[in-house]
């Protein structure tokens, strides 16, 4: 007897569970995603037969490797690197790095597998991968983290290569980090390529890259808004945590679409400005000087900071903008955004909204754009930027903005109409879910058991 879909993916969950013990962040991606992805498997018998969804679940490779280093006072230091190279269906591996303590192999799995349908998602010819490292690069000197990406690097550029794995920056990875891992794989290999996004646009890099992943959330919003006729950004009141590469570039985009950002985060505690909180202030802080975000209130004294970063999402706002990490919106979160008004929130991070805050606001109708989708400018710009160095150009600030901009409104109109075809309107989770598994489904069937 044939399987039916519900039975398909619940036993590909159940193996998946059993045979990634502890992978907790993974688990809750994949129960995401196959849940939607059960309606695809209803009108398609034929990827059961294939046993597509076990194979999707399953990453083409895993590299884990030591990374020894010598800090300032001369002790060695040991960190563990990951790069985990999911899907190649559609193009070569892409994703970025994340360095940040708390990194282990359950957490690069998550953004891998959730990178293989936001790639999908931007219409470019990019696979899905993440790597990274439990490398804290808080309070290490610029010589610590050089080293520190010189021994990462070292193991890494056998397993990469422009047309193999091109990665990028994540949490803890910016633009010097990026830098010292390029010079490396140039002086290992001796090829100028373009192996890394997220470069200096001194050597390669593309312009809007910095900015891509902030302004594609702000594109992809404002295109939510006005599809379900919620006006724009103009005259809204955000609430953005986290205060990176991410939130900073949100706030910038948000601003100058006519809203007031009215508070920020980092992973101690949180501003509250209500006259709207100074960009150029918190970009002091935290790009030039790698400040903590409390030092806000010495130059800004109407402004108040918290301890503890979840207090942020007690502020009533008309939009909120989870640009941090995963997990920081549970359903307390969520119900209190819900009650004080919050019409739309949009993922800058990862899986920002635990399962049950993202039911929370699905149920309430609070218009809800997945990370995969609403964050794909960064990943989308990165592709860009791999289209610059295959033809050793540049385009300027202005064309590659636009092509931003247009990915991120075609992604929002790929989601909501996934989402109206498999009778889910609105439900931007399972549409961005669908729209991005079409393309690498087709392309894993045409490719046959591989
Ligand atoms: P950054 O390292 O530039 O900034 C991260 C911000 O989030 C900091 O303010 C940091 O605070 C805070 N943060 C990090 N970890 C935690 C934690 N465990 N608890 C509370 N706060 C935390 O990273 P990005 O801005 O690049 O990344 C932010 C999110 O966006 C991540 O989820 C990332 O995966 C996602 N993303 C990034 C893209 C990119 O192009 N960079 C593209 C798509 C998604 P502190 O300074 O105290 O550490
Ligand atoms: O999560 C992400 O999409 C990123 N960190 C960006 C990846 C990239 O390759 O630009």
């Amino acid at each position: 007897m044939t399987m039916s879909a519900q039975q398909y993916v619940s036993s590909v969950l159940e193996k998946l569970i059993a045979k990634n013990p502890g992978e907790l962040e993974f688990h809750q991606a994949a129960k995401e995603i196959m849940s939607s992805l059960e309606l695809v498997i209803e009108r398609h018998p034929e990827y059961i037969e294939a046993n597509l969804l076990e194979r999707f679940a399953e990453p083409e490779r895993v590299v884990i490797f030591r990374v020894p280093w010598v800090d300032d006072m001369g002790r060695v230091q040991v960190n563990r690197g990951f790069r985990v190279q999911f899907n190649s269906a559609i193009g070569p591996y892409k994703g970025g790095l994340r360095f940040h303590p708390s990194v282990n192999l359950g957490i690069i799995k998550f953004l891998g597998f959730e990178q293989i349908l936001k790639n999908s998602l931007t219409g470019l010819p990019i696979g899905g991968g993440k790597g990274g490292s439990d490398f804290d690069p808080k309070g290490k000197s610029d010589n610590e983290v050089m080293r520190f990406c010189q021994s990462f690097m070292t193991e890494l550029y056998r397993h990469i290569g422009a047309d193999i794995d091109v990665p990028a920056g994540d949490i803890g990875v910016g633009g010097r980090e990026i830098g010292y891992l390029y010079g490396q794989y140039k002086r290992l290999t001796g090829q100028y390529t373009g192996v890394l996004t997220g470069k200096g646009l001194a050597y390669g890099g593309s312009l809007v890259r910095k900015e891509a992943t902030g302004y594609g959330l702000i594109y992809f919003v404002d295109e939510m808004l006005r599809a379900n006729g919620k006006g724009s950004f103009d005259g809204k009141k955000v609430v953005i945590s986290g205060s990176g590469n991410v939130a900073i570039y949100a706030h910038e985009k948000a601003t100058s679409m006519g809203a007031k950002v009215i508070a920020m985060s980092d992973s101690n505690g949180y501003i509250y400005d209500p006259n709207g909180v100074n960009l150029d202030t918190i970009k002091e802080i935290k790009e030039v000087n790698r400040q903590r975000i409390s030092e806000y209130v010495k130059t800004h004294p109407h402004a108040t900071y918290t301890e503890g970063c979840l207090g942020i999402w007690n502020i009533p706002c008309d939009i909120a903008l989870p640009c941090a990490t995963q997990n920081e919106i549970d359903a307390t979160a969520a119900k209190t955004l819900v009650k004080n008004g919050c019409i739309a929130v949009g993922e800058g991070a990862n899986m920002p909204s635990t399962i049950e805050a993202t039911d929370i606001f699905l149920e309430s109708g609070v218009l809800f754009g997945p990370g995969k989708a609403a964050n794909a400018g960064g990943v989308a710009t990165s592709a860009l930027e791999m289209s610059q160095n295959s033809q050793r150009y540049m385009w300027t600030f202005e064309e590659v903005d636009a092509k931003l901009k247009n990915i991120m409104v075609n992604i929002f109109h790929a989601a909501d109409e996934a989402a109206k075809e498999y009778n889910r309107p609105g439900n931007y989770v399972v549409g961005a879910n669908i729209a991005g598994f079409q393309k690498v489904a087709e392309a894993m069937m045409q490719q046959g058991v591989v």
